[in-house]
């Protein structure tokens, strides 16, 4: 995958405790199935080898399909399952030293809370933005403040990156999100949580390239 061929347009982020009891393997083939344009597994509680055996797996479906996989914080995974690379939040390992470590052609993704860190991301060659959260979410609830609409365009004024809108995301709010300058979503619980994952999938993608049309 090269770095030009990104999509961010939707980016989902998986997460076990919300798949209801579903394999997530079988969500995340449904969910590229409807149009997800990018994999991140984030995994905080299992153990090192089962994270590998796991990002193998899903590495292997990935690929054929030519979707790019992202892991959460884990370098080491990354380079073990072969990943295209990482997301690093803020008490993760410092930008830089991910980079040095993957290296220039990996896919490295950085949280930003604020604007200020966003000003601060403006040094780094990271390939796009997190904005987390835009809307408080019950999926991750360590945050204290949120960005809204007005975040995402202050932070759009400012960036040369891409922005990837994260937190509280749902179909009815999406379009909003992208016309304030994302370019793209990451959603949790819209898919692992859904119904049909698939068809999440499919109706989120088509608001976000239909807001992204109109925003040209
Ligand atoms: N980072 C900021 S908010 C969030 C993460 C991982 C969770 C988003 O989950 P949801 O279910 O899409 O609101
Ligand atoms: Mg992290």
């Amino acid at each position: 995958m090269k770095k030009k061929e990104l999509n961010f347009e939707l980016y989902l982020v998986t997460d076990r405790k919300l798949s209801k009891g579903r394999k997530l393997e079988d969500i995340v083939t449904s969910a590229v199935s409807g149009g997800a344009t990018i994999i991140q597994l984030r995994e905080k509680e299992c153990s090192t080898r089962e994270f590998i055996e796991f990002g193998k797996k899903i590495r292997a479906i990935l690929k054929s399909k030519n979707i790019p996989l992202i892991i959460n914080d884990r370098i080491d995974i990354a380079l073990a399952v072969k990943a295209d690379g990482v997301h690093i939040g803020k008490n993760d390992m410092f930008y830089q030293t991910a980079r040095d470590i993957l290296g220039k052609d990996a896919i490295i993704g950085l949280s930003v809370e604020s604007v200020q860190d966003a000003i601060e991301a403006e040094k780094f060659d990271v390939d796009y933005l997190g904005l987390s959260p835009i809307y408080s979410t019950p999926t991750k609830t360590d945050i204290q403040h949120e960005l809204g609409l007005e975040g995402i365009r202050e932070i759009r004024k400012i960036s040369k990156h891409k922005l990837v809108a994260i937190g509280g995301i749902k179909t009815y709010n999406t379009k909003e999100i992208i016309q304030a300058g994302a370019d793209g979503i990451a959603v949790v619980s819209a898919i692992c949580s859904a119904e049909d994952p698939e068809n999440s999938a499919r109706e989120l993608r088509e608001i976000v390239r239909n807001a992204l049309k109109e925003r040209k």
